[in-house]
């Protein structure tokens, strides 16, 4: 682990805010950090708070956050507006509240609004948000405006998701219906001091009862005077125990493995390439000796047989050189190990410690599309 990685760890909220800017920017600087905090993901609980602009999301996201500092939390605010693209700036109640939460080093801001193509801008906020899981934030409060469908994308980082309505909506309560209301796990009509909001909550009631399923709930806020706003958290952190959540992360591809009859030639290959070696080592159990070079966010693994009987020398015969196996991180190995066997696919061994400190289990081509693929966690990660 870097310093840098340490130090974010160690809840740095300067190098905090470096780091972010660097992920941002796609620097390779910030590809690293975020495979030195990988380990660490899954902690965060993840919040998406949509919905239509002027709706009051700054507002009770505002209210959200100095109400989870007051348990003790800590928390990244992640605002993205796309509306707001054309304009070349931070939006200007961003700003304000930047200035308002400056002090505390327990809130993190990033408003994120011209940055490119809406691609781009998914992408930028799902590695923040990695970033600020990854960094040991206990909250990560994504606030995005809900009309279309990369916004819905974005929204879809999201473990639990807030669609925020207001009175007066009348028919856009059905406009909204189309995109975004699958997604809620949670309603709140704000502005509810404003004539109205019965006739919101009585539609959005006719509309889910429609709909069958679990019934988000549905809570009234007045975000200006943090009317609701406890009720709105504590329906937040409900949402949470239901099992359909998605309480961890999806996985995502560690590396690939190569099988080469001999590292250097491959070696140069990929550095021609432009890439570079992280390390390459000797591993006597399992007669093989590896060069690991980062590729993104991911890594190639080159594998040369170090002995004749070794089974990389066994593959070599049988295949020859190529992909030797696929390795997925995965954020709860033994929860994974579980579905897997549920699902009836063949696990080559129980999960083990590997040298790294990490575990992993390997399962067979015949159930994974006829690549052998090595499923890795690791050790401190909960
Ligand atoms: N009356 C009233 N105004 C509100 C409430 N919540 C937010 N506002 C105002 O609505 C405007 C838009 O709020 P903002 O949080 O920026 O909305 P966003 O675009 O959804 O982020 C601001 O002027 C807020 O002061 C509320 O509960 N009641
Ligand atoms: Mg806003």
């Amino acid at each position: 682990m870097t310093d840098w990685a340490r130090k974010i760890r160690d809840g740095d909220a300067r190098l905090l805010a470096r780091a972010a800017t660097a992920v941002e920017n796609r620097d390779p600087r910030g590809a690293e950090l975020l495979r030195d905090l990988a380990p660490f993901a899954g902690h965060a609980r993840i919040v998406g708070i949509t919905g239509p602009p002027g709706a009051g999301k700054s507002t009770l996201v505002d209210g959200l956050a100095l109400a989870l500092r007051q348990q003790g939390k800590t928390v990244a605010i992640l605002a993205v507006d796309p509306s707001s693209r054309a304009t070349g700036g931070a939006i200007l109640g961003d700003r304000i509240r930047m200035q308002q939460h400056h002090a505390d080093a327990g809130i993190f801001i990033r408003s994120m609004a011209t940055r490119g193509s809406l691609g781009g801008l998914a992408r930028a906020t799902r590695d923040l948000a990695r970033l600020m899981d990854g960094a040991g934030r206990d909250y990560v409060l994504i606030e995005t405006v809900g009309v279309g469908q990369d916004e819905v994308a974005i929204a879809g980082l999201a473990q639990v998701t807030v669609v925020v309505l207001v009175p007066g909506m009348g028919d856009d309560v059905q406009a909204i219906k189309a995109g975004i209301m699958e997604i809620a796990d949670v309603f709140a009509i704000n502005k509810a001091d404003q004539a109205g909001a019965d006739r919101v909550e009585r539609e959005l009631q006719a509309m889910l009862s429609l709909s069958g399923g679990i019934a988000p709930a549905i809570v009234r806020t007045i975000a200006t005077a943090g009317a609701g706003i406890a009720e709105l958290l504590a329906a937040i952190d409900r949402a949470f125990e239901k099992p359909a959540v998605r309480r961890t992360v999806a996985p995502s591809l560690d590396h690939l493995g190569i099988a080469v009859r001999a590292l250097d030639p491959a070696i140069a290959f990929y550095q021609a390439l432009g890439l570079t070696v992280e390390h390459r080592e000797s591993i006597a159990a399992e007669k093989v000796n590896v060069a690991m070079l980062p590729a993104g966010d991911s890594r190639i693994e080159l594998l040369e047989p170090s002995t004749p009987d070794s089974p990389i020398a066994k593959f070599l015969e049988k295949r020859g050189p190529g992909l030797h196996h696929v390795a997925l991180r995965v954020p709860d190995l033994n929860a994974a190990v579980e579905r897997l066997a549920a699902a009836g696919a063949r696990l080559l061994n129980a999960p083990r410690e590997g040298a790294a400190g990490h575990t992993y289990v390997f399962v067979h081509p015949a159930s994974a599309g006829g690549v052998l693929l090595e499923l890795i966690q690791s050790e401190d990660w909960h």
